[in-house]
Order: structure tokens, then C-alpha cells, then sequence
């Protein structure tokens, strides 16, 4: 299956092995070694129906990579490697679109948080991205999901499923839509964000969790990959996604909900790693939207979990019966949690 897409980039398919890589939902990976098993490259095949346009995120990645060569030469940017024709998707006789990026040596990821220090270096990281690219004009990168992040809309899809949804689904789940539905003062938090010019548009990852980090072999955050949802949007995505990924103990994936736990440093860790970058662009509405952020992305994911859910399980998928709606009621309960602790987290955030 592999073996033209390598030979395009001017790889002998004989001399690596091919595995398959990562957790994420949407994109396929896999990991091109040697057959000694040193890591050579990173293959992805590009889910085209969620990114519908994949030539925009090519053209927003070639953008900022040369921005960043520009301005900040130093920073470790990871962009795909061109095939030996020079483009830098790979489409194959399936139409599926395929990109290659180099393995950077000595660096790694991991798929936890465990330590608070691992949620620094990695606020560090996307809060930097986005800082480096402060003079970047986000209104030039092309939107390779419309809405993506845009909670009203994904409030309205949860209220589109409610009416044409999987009927027996919908009465299975009556307890968690109440719930759900009783939390929409977050969407109208986030309308009101939207009016604001206290509010900047800026570039924003769209997809923080951790295990978009690369760090070095002492630990230090390196830089951050995955840049197919960068996009103009407001820091909440960034630093919310942070917040729903890091602060639990237990992940999206946990069925028993008394593992789920909202950890206190892992909490400042975040709040220090990206205000140590930001604190200066950010204004002092967006200062005070900090805690807020980890609900409107907690909220978010619960919204899309559950609507999915209700459909059918087309967008995410599920790898057994009621899978969505098990990661949809784990968000609702990190949700209860993290908004428990919202007093706590503004107190911290005051002292940073
Ligand atoms: C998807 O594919 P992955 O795991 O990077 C989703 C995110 C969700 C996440 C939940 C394009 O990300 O928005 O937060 O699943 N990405 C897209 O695990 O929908
Ligand atoms: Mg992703």
C-alpha cells in the first residue's frame, strides 16, 4: 500500500519498515524506520472528510514556515517534506492524499500528562507558536475547517441531533442532554467573547493536546506539530484544549468517571507555561476569559461527543456499542469537576 507513496519521495520501500503511529481520531500515521528501527519519517494520510480542502493545509503550512524562517530562524518548525516532483501533498491512484515529514532526531512525544512540568513545557509551546507568529496575519491562513472551534455552532449541531438524532439514543441520554442543555450560559459567554474587541483573532493551534509536543531528550518542550487545524481563532482553543487534556489524571477515553480528577498544579503549570510567553499579548479581557477557557473546550468536546453520539457515531467513529456517549459523559463529569474549582483557579491565576 505504501510502497509508490515512497517511491515518490525517492524512498526504496525495501530499506524501511512501516508502522502504524499515534492516537489521534482523524488522520491515519504511521512511522517510517529502518529496518534497525531508527525513525526515519512520519507518514499521514489526510482524513478528507473532515479536512475537505487538503491543499489549504499545505499552502497555510508553506505560509508560516516561511514566515518562521524568516523572522525566527532558530525555531524547529516541522513542515512536510516535498515528493521528488516537488509538491508537497502526495495524492495516490485512490485519491487519497498523503504527506511525509522528517523524523527529528533525538526529539519524542508522549500521550500523557504525568508531571506538572510536562504541562509547562508544553504551554510554553503553543503559547510561543503563537507568539512567534504575533506579526503573522492571521487573516492569511485559509480555513481548513469552517467553525471548528466555534461553540454556537456546535451547540446548534447538538440541537439539530436532539431533533433528527438515533430516537432511542436520545432517550438513553436524557439525563446528560439536561445537563448539557443547562450549561448553555457557556454559549452565550462565547457570543458575547465574539463582540468583543478585548478579543484578538490570532494563530492558533486548534489542537493541544499533548501528545502535539515534541520534547527533547532532557524534557524541554522542542516544538509543537499537527498544524493542520492552525487557524485565526482566540487563545480559549489553546489554552481549553490544555486544560481538557492535561488536568485530568484519566483521559477522554475513561469509562470508570471516579478516575477522572481536575489537578490543582497541573492547572498552574499551564497557567505559568502560557502566560510566562503571552502574558504581555494578551489583554486583560482575554486575561480574564483564563479560567473560562477550560470550560467553553471541556463543554465543547462534550457537545461534539454526545452529538455524535446521537448520530450515529459518523464523525469520531466507535470502537464498541455507546463509545461516544462514554466519552461524552466523561467530559460532562471533568466539566462538574473543573467548574468546581473555578473560585480556586481565578485566585491562581491573579497571583501569575
Ligand atoms: C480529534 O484526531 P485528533 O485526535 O487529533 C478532533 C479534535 C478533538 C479530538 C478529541 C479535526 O483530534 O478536535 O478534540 O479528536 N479533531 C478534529 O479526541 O475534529
Ligand atoms: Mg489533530
Amino acid at each position: 500500500m505504501f510502497n509508490n507513496i515512497l517511491t515518490r519521495y525517492g524512498l526504496n520501500p525495501e530499506h524501511y519498515t512501516v508502522q502504524a503511529f499515534g492516537s489521534g481520531l482523524i488522520n491515519h500515521t504511521w512511522k517510517i524506520s529502518k529496518p534497525d528501527g531508527q525513525p526515519c519519517y512520519i507518514l499521514q494520510k489526510i482524513n478528507t472528510a473532515v479536512f475537505k480542502e487538503p491543499e489549504a493545509i499545505a499552502n497555510n503550512i508553506t505560509a508560516l514556515g516561511s514566515y518562521l524562517q524568516q523572522h525566527c530562524p532558530g525555531y524547529l518548525f516541522a513542515g512536510a517534506l516535498p515528493t521528488t516532483a516537488g509538491e508537497h501533498l502526495c495524492l495516490n491512484e485512490k485519491n487519497e492524499y498523503f504527506r511525509l515529514f522528517p523524523f527529528i532526531a533525538r526529539s519524542h512525544s508522549i500521550d500523557m500528562v504525568f508531571t506538572p512540568e510536562q504541562a509547562f513545557e508544553a504551554a510554553r509551546q503553543f503559547a510561543r507558536f503563537t507568539n512567534l507568529l504575533s506579526g503573522f496575519d492571521a487573516s492569511r491562513l485559509q480555513i481548513t475547517i469552517p467553525r471548528f472551534h466555534d461553540l454556537s455552532l456546535r451547540y446548534q449541531q447538538f440541537v439539530s441531533a436532539l431533533n433528527e438524532g438515533n430516537s432511542f439514543r436520545i432517550q438513553d441520554s436524557s439525563g446528560l442532554i439536561a445537563y448539557l442543555q443547562e450549561q448553555q450560559h457557556l454559549v452565550d459567554s462565547y457570543e458575547r467573547i465574539k463582540k468583543d474587541p478585548g478579543f484578538k483573532l490570532r494563530v492558533i493551534h486548534h489542537d493541544t493536546k499533548i501528545s502535539n509536543v515534541l520534547f527533547d531528550d532532557d524534557h524541554k518542550g522542542l516544538c509543537v506539530i499537527d498544524l493542520d487545524t492552525v487557524m485565526p481563532g482566540y487563545f480559549i482553543s489553546d489554552v481549553g484544549d490544555m486544560m481538557r487534556t492535561y488536568l485530568s489524571a484519566a483521559n477522554e477515553e475513561e469509562k470508570e468517571f471516579q478516575k477522572i480528577t481536575v489537578r490543582d498544579e497541573f492547572f498552574t503549570a499551564i497557567a505559568r507555561g502560557y502566560l510566562g510567553e503571552m502574558q504581555h499579548a494578551l489583554t486583560a479581557t482575554e486575561k480574564q476569559h483564563f479560567v473560562y477557557a477550560g470550560q467553553f473546550m471541556i463543554y465543547m468536546q462534550a457537545l461534539r461527543f454526545l452529538t455524535d453520539h446521537l448520530n450515529n457515531d459518523v464523525y469520531y467513529g466507535a470502537r464498541y456499542d455507546g463509545h461516544n456517549f462514554i466519552r461524552a459523559q466523561n467530559q460532562a463529569v471533568l466539566l462538574q469537576q473543573y467548574t468546581a474549582k473555578e473560585g480556586l483557579f481565578n485566585q491562581i491565576i491573579s497571583t501569575i
